[in-house]
Formats: C-alpha cells, sequence, structure tokens
C-alpha cells in the first residue's frame, strides 16, 4: 500500500515534471510511457526502544535449601548452686601469732574484767560529752545539739553520733527526756518509733516491740492516715503520733 501509494506519485511528479520541463519552442507532446518503480530506498533507522513492560507473574517456589550448618548459640544464664558437698579435711595450721600484752597475774584477774568496764564506761561518757547538753538516766545518757529537724534527718543524726533516737523504757527516762526538752525550750521532741513498717504497730528503731508506751488518750490515731512518727510533748509528758516530715527537736540516747 504504500508502495503503491509512493509509485502513484512518483508517476504525477514525473507527467508534471515532464510538462513544466518540454521547452521545446512551440512543441506539444504527449507523456512517455511511465518508467519502471525505482529500487525501495534504504531501510530506516531503528526506532527507540519501546516503554519498560509490567513485571511478570510471581514465579513457582524454589526447591528447599540444603540444611545449614548448626551454630552453637551463646552459653545460658547459671543454673542454681547445688547441695553444699561434703566438708573437706582441715588445712594445715597456720604460722603463729604475734605475742599478745602481759596480762595480769591470775589473782589479780578479776581487776582485769572491771577495767574492761571502767574503759567501756569512758567511752560512753566522752560519746555524751560531746554533745551540747547530756543527762544521766540509769546507764545511758540523753543528750542534745538543740537540733531541730524531721524524723529521719533526726535519726541519722543521732546513729551517726554513735547513739540513737530517744525512747524512753519507763517513767523515770521519759522525765529525764521531758527535762531536756524543757531545758531546751522546745514543745515537742521526737521519739525513736514509727508504725511505717504496719500501720497501727509502732516498733522502735531496730524493729523491737516497745516496752513502755505513754500515749494520750485517744493516740495514736493515725490522723489523716499519714501519722506514722512518735512525737512527746513536753508539756505533760505524753505520746502522739504525727507526720514523720514534721521538724522538731532530736533528742538521742546513748547506750553501750
Ligand atoms: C493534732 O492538728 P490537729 O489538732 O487536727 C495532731 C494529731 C492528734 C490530734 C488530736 C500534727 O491534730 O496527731 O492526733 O491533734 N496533729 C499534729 O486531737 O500534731
Ligand atoms: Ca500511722
Ligand atoms: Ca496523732
Amino acid at each position: 500500500m504504500v508502495l503503491s501509494t509512493l509509485y502513484l506519485t512518483v508517476l504525477l511528479l514525473s507527467l508534471g515534471h515532464a510538462e513544466l520541463t518540454d521547452s521545446r519552442p512551440g512543441g506539444w507532446c504527449s507523456a512517455g510511457v511511465p518508467g519502471s518503480p525505482g529500487h525501495n530506498g534504504q531501510p530506516g533507522r531503528d526506532g527507540r526502544d519501546g516503554k519498560h513492560g509490567r513485571d511478570g507473574a510471581t514465579g513457582p517456589k524454589g526447591d528447599r535449601g540444603e540444611p545449614g550448618e548448626p551454630v552453637p548459640g551463646p552459653p545460658g544464664k547459671m543454673g542454681p548452686a547445688g547441695p553444699p558437698g561434703n566438708v573437706g579435711p582441715a588445712g594445715p595450721a597456720g604460722p603463729r601469732g604475734q605475742k599478745g600484752d602481759l596480762g595480769l597475774p591470775g589473782d589479780l584477774q578479776p581487776l582485769q574484767t572491771d577495767i574492761n568496764a571502767v574503759l567501756l564506761r569512758i567511752a560512753l561518757v566522752e560519746k555524751a560529752a560531746s554533745f551540747r547538753f547530756f543527762r544521766k538516766v540509769g546507764a545511758k545518757y540523753y543528750a542534745t545539739e538543740g537540733l531541730q529537724s524531721t524524723y529521719d534527718a533526726g535519726l541519722k543524726f543521732c546513729r551517726d553520733a554513735g547513739g540513737d533516737l530517744v525512747l524512753p523504757q519507763n517513767e523515770k527516762e521519759n522525765e529525764v527526756l521531758v527535762t531536756m526538752l524543757s531545758l531546751l525550750g522546745a514543745e515537742i521532741g521526737w521519739l525513736g518509733t514509727t508504725d511505717r513498717k504496719t500501720e497501727g504497730t509502732f516498733l522502735d528503731t531496730d524493729g523491737s516491740s516497745l516496752v513502755f508506751t505513754k500515749w494520750a488518750t485517744g493516740e495514736p490515731n493515725n490522723f489523716g492516715n499519714k501519722e506514722h512518727c512518735g512525737m512527746i510533748f513536753s508539756s505533760n509528758s505524753l505520746w502522739n503520733d504525727v507526720p514523720c516530715d514534721r521538724n522538731y527537736h532530736v533528742v538521742c540516747e546513748i547506750a553501750n
């Protein structure tokens, strides 16, 4: 089709050309017989690449791979300790220690015991004497620097000084404590007791039960559900529970 159109076009052109180019003077001539079609031209240049086609469908599943080489994992957690083994034989005796201090002759041995007791008492008095105010009560000392703090800060202060937050064990001790607070002009002082572990059960600073108490009537009442530390009023020597973050006077007890 394309070729026949081309052929017709060439034919017409050649006819027109014949008319136009007939320059013989006064001459008329009829059109000649059309020549045979020319040879095909050179093939055109290659066209551009077409658009990228759509992705093909997913291929079938491949064959199962060969099993991998086993790689050891990280070590597991340590197991629980096994039952204890039998006690081994005693080791060899260690080297002889240094010579001890010269002891008192046998008949003076009781004196040595007294000396030790006196040394212990001196250590106790020296500890108490390191405070601004101190009072002897029974075998103990009640001592204070006049500090006012929270319950916890007061307990730490007394422990750091080698003592404990005061907690009277009897009426006499309770009275000496009131005397000391009055000396300081203090209305309230902390007692070394809390019910933080079990609400309603006041224990001493070591967690032991109380051997003496002097709660005011209706106390301890855990007022507002937040009273877990004990205190004493110097005005009537009675005890009450209050919030532990109050700032009250701190008296320590120094005992062996
Ligand atoms: C005090 O603050 P007030 O009066 O409501 C006391 C409680 C006592 C109560 C007894 C911080 O409570 O511990 O149980 O009186 N609170 C303080 O009426 O001292
Ligand atoms: Ca309480
Ligand atoms: Ca209370």
